[in-house]
């Protein structure tokens, strides 16, 4: 059985290797390491921020940080993968530029909410694909959070943290996205898939069949703009909740969106609506065993958000067919914000050799949307979320 093929999952070799960075940086030992996962949607897609519900799972991909408490405000980083960030957590976080930004404003809003907080010295690296839609930026915004927390001895909660993260993203990136992100990487468990109510924050663990294998499948395609479109869906979906009179699409059914008269708005939050009910139908599912079920949620999710969310792309299609169509496949879906980035497959565990073979044979990024990097297929397990090494 393949398990979290090609995945660094923090081994001592991962480890020693950031703990030698930091070494060589800044001339003496870190005191703190902290791990933080990327995560993997299973289902709930664009719910979050509509109070819905999500399921996402913690990967064995992460981001570590390797950290030392400095004298002052000073932060001096250096991204094994992007190079030095330098800022002063007394300047605005708006003045920096680039992956140094997102620490920088979660130092700002701790130091806020805090009265004022040391600077730290820190070696980053990460195993988390960037643009995949697998929340590299939210592990680092908790990865952060988790170093100001223990070397600051601040009294904050993984979910305080991870709502700070997400006003990072609100305030300081321009993504108005929801929470998932951020809770997934914070409170994951083990083996389970994280059932999250986004309107109360409410969290179970969800048991995945052990029969059953979940495969990602990194289509290679990046893209640049989804901000923006993002933003849009957001804000149609607040217009829908407004003239429905409810305070989120959460609050709406199947029968009041036919009362919204806008068709694209109405599409919009039929997706919504429809994708909370099959969240919990999933959870259903699993606790059955019934993969048939499960399975067809996924890949009726992925219609949903390619027909009336509009999320999805050329690429994520592709592989979401060509996965259907692969042995011991259940279902497919797109994963995470979309239009390009990565798909998810649930596969019978006996059949997951040749699954990923099949795919792998079988699936090129159409020309419409090229890949900017070569597929890339994973078997992962759930992991656990952020943690102090
Ligand atoms: C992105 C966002 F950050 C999440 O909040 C969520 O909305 C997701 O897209 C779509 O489900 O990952």
């Amino acid at each position: 059985m393949l398990k979290n093929r090609n995945v660094n999952v923090s081994n001592s070799d991962h480890v020693g290797k950031i703990s030698d960075g930091f070494q060589k940086q800044f001339g003496s030992g870190p005191d703190i390491i902290v791990r933080c996962p990327g995560r993997v949607n299973l289902i709930g897609e664009h719910t979050d921020y509509n109070d819905g519900f999500v399921l996402p799972m913690a990967l064995p991909f992460e981001t570590l940080i390797a950290a030392s408490s400095s004298e002052d405000a000073q932060m001096k980083l250096i991204s094994e993968e992007f190079g030095p960030a330098h800022f002063s957590l007394e300047d605005n976080p708006m003045g920096t530029s680039g992956w140094g930004r997102y620490i920088h404003a979660i130092g700002s809003l701790l130091a806020q909410s805090n009265g004022g907080l040391l600077g730290w010295n820190g070696y980053i690296c990460s195993t988390i694909p960037i643009g995949a839609n697998l929340s590299s930026s939210a592990a680092l915004e908790i990865a952060a959070g988790m170093v100001f927390k223990h070397l600051g001895k601040l009294e904050i909660t993984l979910t305080e943290i991870a709502l700070i993260g997400q006003r990072v993203e609100n305030e300081f990136i321009g993504v108005r996205s929801g929470i998932m992100d951020q809770i997934a990487c914070a409170l994951s468990q083990r083996d389970t898939a994280l059932l999250l109510d986004c309107h109360t924050l409410q969290t179970s663990m969800v048991s995945i069949p052990e029969d059953v294998a979940v495969v990602i499948m990194d289509t290679g395609t990046r893209r640049e703009l989804r901000s923006s479109e993002y933003n849009k869906r957001r804000e149609s979906c607040e217009s829908a909740a407004l003239d429905l009179g409810v305070p989120s699409l959460r609050n709406a059914s199947l029968d009041d969106i036919t009362n919204l008269s806008n068709q694209t708005l109405r599409r919009r939050a039929r997706h919504v609506v429809s994708e909370n009910k099959r969240v919990l139908n999933t959870v259903k599912a699993f606790s059955t065993g019934d993969l048939l079920t499960a399975g067809q949620l996924f890949t009726d999710s992925h219609l949903s958000l390619r027909d009336d969310y509009e999320v999805s792309g050329p690429a994520l299609d592709r592989i979401v067919e060509v996965s259907l169509g692969a042995p011991g496949c259940f279902g497919a879906r797109m994963t995470g914000g979309g239009f390009a980035g990565s798909a998810l497959a649930l596969v019978a565990r006996d059949e997951v050799n040749n699954f990923c073979k099949f795919v792998k044979a079988n699936f090129t990024a159409p020309r419409t949307q090229p890949a900017e990097t070569s597929v890339m297929l994973y078997v992962v397990e759930a992991c656990d979320g952020v943690s102090v090494l």
